[in-house]
This record gives C-alpha cells, sequence and structure tokens, in this order.
C-alpha cells in the first residue's frame, strides 16, 4: 500500500485533546479475543499488549487529528464480544457514522461469525452507516485459516466500504485506519457545508488520496495503571 501523504498533510493529536470542530462515533464489533481492543490500542495510543485482558462491557478510546485545517475528534466505542453482552451493545450501533467489524485470520470461527455481527449491525446500526472489515493477526502467517481471498469476497457480498488486513501486534494498518475514516467522514461532512475560499485552498494544497499506509503509528503513550488492568477479567471464552 502506498503513503497517505506527507506528515504536513495531517497532525496527530493526543488522545486528551479537548478541541475539537467535528465530532463522529465509532463502533467497533467482533467476536471475542481477534484484537478489537489491541487494535484501537495501538492505533490510538501506539500500546500493544501480549495478555489477553477481556473487555467487560465497552471501553472508550479517543482519536484525534487536524486535517484540511480541522481537528476531528473519533469517539470509538471498543465492545466486548461476548454473547452475554451482545444486547447491552446494541445501544451503542445508534449514531454510530462508522463500524469497524473485526475477524482474526487464524479464526476460522470469527470469520463464519461475521454474518451475526453484520446481522446485528442492520438490525440496530443507521442504514447509512459504513463498514470497515478488518482481519487482525496478519502476524500469525503460519495459524492462518482465512484467505485475503475470502475476507474480499465478503466484503463484496456485505457491501464493505473498505476491507482490510492488519495486525495490531506490528502496527500494520493500524493508525492509518483511523486516519482513513476521519478523511471519509470529513469529506461527507464537508459536502454539506460550504467551503470557504481558505478551505478550498487549503484542501488543493494538502489533498489526501484514498490509500492507506500501514506505517503510520501516533505518538507513544503511558501504559493503564495497573489497578485499572486488574479490573479486567482474564479470560471471557
Ligand atoms: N499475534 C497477534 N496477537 C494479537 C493481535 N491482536 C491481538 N492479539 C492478541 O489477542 C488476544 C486478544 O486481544 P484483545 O484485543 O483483547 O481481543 P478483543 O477482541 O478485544 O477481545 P474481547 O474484549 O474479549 O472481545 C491478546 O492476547 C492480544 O495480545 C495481533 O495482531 N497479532
Ligand atoms: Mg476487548
Amino acid at each position: 500500500m502506498t503513503d497517505p501523504g506527507t506528515e504536513e498533510q495531517y497532525e496527530i493529536l493526543p488522545d486528551d485533546y479537548t478541541q475539537f470542530d467535528l465530532s463522529f462515533k465509532i463502533i467497533v464489533v467482533g467476536d471475542c479475543s481477534v484484537g478489537k481492543s489491541s487494535f484501537t490500542n495501538k492505533a490510538t495510543r501506539n500500546i500493544f499488549d501480549d495478555d489477553y485482558n477481556a473487555t467487560i462491557g465497552f471501553e472508550f478510546f479517543t482519536f484525534n487529528i487536524k486535517m484540511y485545517g480541522k481537528i476531528i475528534k473519533l469517539q470509538i466505542w471498543d465492545t466486548c464480544g461476548q454473547e452475554l453482552y451482545r444486547s447491552l451493545i446494541t445501544n451503542f450501533y445508534r449514531n454510530s457514522s462508522f463500524a469497524i467489524v473485526v475477524y482474526a485470520v487464524n479464526s476460522q470461527q470469527s470469520f463464519d461469525d461475521l454474518e451475526i455481527w453484520f446481522r446485528e449491525l442492520r438490525t440496530h446500526a443507521n442504514p447509512d452507516i459504513k463498514t470497515i472489515l478488518v482481519g487482525n493477526k496478519i502476524d500469525l502467517k503460519d495459524e492462518r485459516k482465512v484467505t485475503t481471498k475470502q475476507g474480499e469476497d465478503f466484503s463484496k457480498l456485505n457491501n464493505v466500504h473498505k476491507f482490510i488486513e492488519a495486525s495490531a501486534k506490528e502496527g500494520i494498518n493500524t493508525t492509518s485506519t483511523f486516519i482513513y475514516i476521519a478523511k471519509m467522514l470529513y469529506e461527507e461532512h464537508s459536502k454539506f457545508e460550504e467551503y470557504t475560499e481558505q478551505d478550498k485552498e487549503f484542501t488543493e494544497k494538502f489533498k489526501i488520496n484514498d490509500s492507506l499506509s500501514d506505517s503510520i503509528q501516533p505518538p507513544k503513550m503511558k501504559k493503564k495503571n495497573p489497578e485499572e488492568k486488574e479490573r479486567k477479567q482474564k479470560k471471557c471464552c
């Protein structure tokens, strides 16, 4: 994949940055243990943990980025994959602009269960929600069960906006996915807004192309404190 551009085209801001011009809600769903939290943590805080800490209910992340002269805030709801909590999650689908649906390429079951997650989306989300399908854990080359072609075929059949394969562990296609989402949402939003001359000039000067880059990383953040980690249970399924 090619790089979406040089550093000056966007600036990733700290996740506790409070100002913003536009804010959008993103939901992350998929079976338990496929790497939803790892993917989001790596993308937004540049943290990866080899230990499994199952999400209880949901966890909230933010991704702030300045592009086209505007600060865009993505409010990311990382949900847990346990069936027990599925009815709780349905509340989070509402008003989400993008859904990131994750499976693990080394888990046939998580790929088969995509049918369930897309059915949930069709039932509970806004009809115009966009989806990104992520085949995670591509670093586990020897354990791969789901081919890239299978992911692509599923995406075509289910009107997936973008299909990517990723590795939260190696930081492949993590942050760039959120940059891509911010860009798509900004462009969609700006269709409804009249551009000022200044905005137009900025857009021309700092054109960002559509492709993802697998090499972009956000600034390294501190690890979670031990008490917060303790609150999480070790295994969910
Ligand atoms: N090798 C490898 N391991 C990964 C990757 N992503 C996540 N993992 C590991 O997979 C396990 C589960 O990751 P989580 O991010 O907690 O999975 P989850 O989907 O959030 O799980 P729930 O919160 O229970 O729904 C952890 O041990 C991670 O370290 C990856 O890209 N490669
Ligand atoms: Mg999780």
